[in-house]
């Protein structure tokens, strides 16, 4: 196993949808003992602490969408970290709502633009989360992230994205909730996705391979962002926007398992986790156990591609 340098980006921010709670993510995953358990498989640790969002204007009450400019803020500050963070190591973005994902992810990208790698994404999650600020109807830009980051039109006052995500270097797993414009949005775009039914029958293992072999013959990087919500809300209840037919546990670890062992992953957002709606630290402790899996921890050490 290689160690690495991780780096714990805290990013508090609560602004991309109207249930509170999120802004206490970073501390519980602190206090559900991240930094041991990555210190325990070798890697480095550097905990940058929590981010403030860059300056911005204030937000009107009563616009359509819920807290724009608190969310520009955030995606400025995060956009700049996250470049920073890809050329320290590997940074873990500790959220924090969807939203945030917005930054982290324009940001990677950049940096891979950069390095003259293609940038992939691997996004698990209940929703989509392939709204514009034109298309969504609850206004919450937590739903919104893979538009913006693909580089779709409509988000106004947000910085400019330096280097699109082509649409056909993502994956979203673990679909159950995608809603009408998205669907549509989704149908013209060259994005793999996979809902639970399809995982259901064929297994997980299956889509995620395929992807994971994708990104190697590039040589791509790939981010990794991890909502709460991928996972079935039975065994992880702190989060707003529950979605029965989840990712069971296993299901989750062999994802994270199998990333560890292709070698690829450059970045993760653990995200949505509103430690305010857990229960005794359960969800909190699981999102720490999955991020362990995706960085090396195991039962047995296996060949790596013990799953070709
Ligand atoms: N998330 N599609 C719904 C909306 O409000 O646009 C739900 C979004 C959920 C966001 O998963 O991070
Ligand atoms: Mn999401
Ligand atoms: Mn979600
Ligand atoms: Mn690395």
């Amino acid at each position: 196993m290689t160690a690495e340098t991780c780096i714990l980006v805290g990013a508090p921010m609560d602004c991309g949808k109207r249930t509170h709670g999120c802004l206490m993510g970073p501390d519980a995953f602190r206090t559900a003992g991240l930094t041991d358990a990555l210190q325990a498989l070798g890697h480095k640790v550097l905990d940058i602490g929590n981010l403030a969002p860059a300056a911005h204007a204030p937000d009107a009450p009563d616009t359509h969408i819920f807290r724009a400019n608190a969310c520009i803020g955030w995606t400025a500050k995060l956009l700049e970290t996250a470049q920073w963070a890809m050329s320290k190591g590997t940074p873990i973005f500790l959220g924090g709502d969807h939203a945030l994902s917005l930054g982290s992810v324009a940001g990677v990208a950049a940096h891979a633009a950069q390095a003259g790698r293609p940038q992939f994404v691997l996004w698990l999650d209940a929703h989509a989360d392939f709204h514009t600020p034109r298309t969504t109807q609850s206004g919450n830009l937590h739903g919104t992230p893979l538009a913006y980051v693909t580089g779709q039109t409509g988000f106004d006052g947000f910085p400019a994205v330096p280097a699109p995500v082509p649409p056909e270097n993502i994956c979203i797993l673990g679909l159950r909730s995608v809603d009408g414009a998205e669907k549509q949005a989704l149908q013209k775009a060259r994005i793999s996705r996979h809902d639970m039914r399809e995982i259901d029958e064929t297994g997980i293992a299956r889509p995620l391979k395929a992807f994971l072999d994708r990104v190697a013959a590039a040589g791509g990087a790939l981010h990794v962002s991890l909502d709460v919500d991928f996972l079935d809300p039975a065994v992880a209840p702190a989060v707003g926007t529950t979605v029965p037919g989840g990712a069971t546990v296993r299901e989750g670890h062999l994802v994270c398992e199998m990333l560890h062992d292709s070698g690829l992953v450059t970045s993760i957002d653990l995200v949505e986790l509103n430690p305010f709606l857990d229960e005794r630290g359960r969800t909190a402790q699981l999102m720490v156990d999955l991020c362990a899996s995706a960085m090396g921890r195991r039962v047995f050490d296996r060949p790596t591609r013990a799953y070709a």
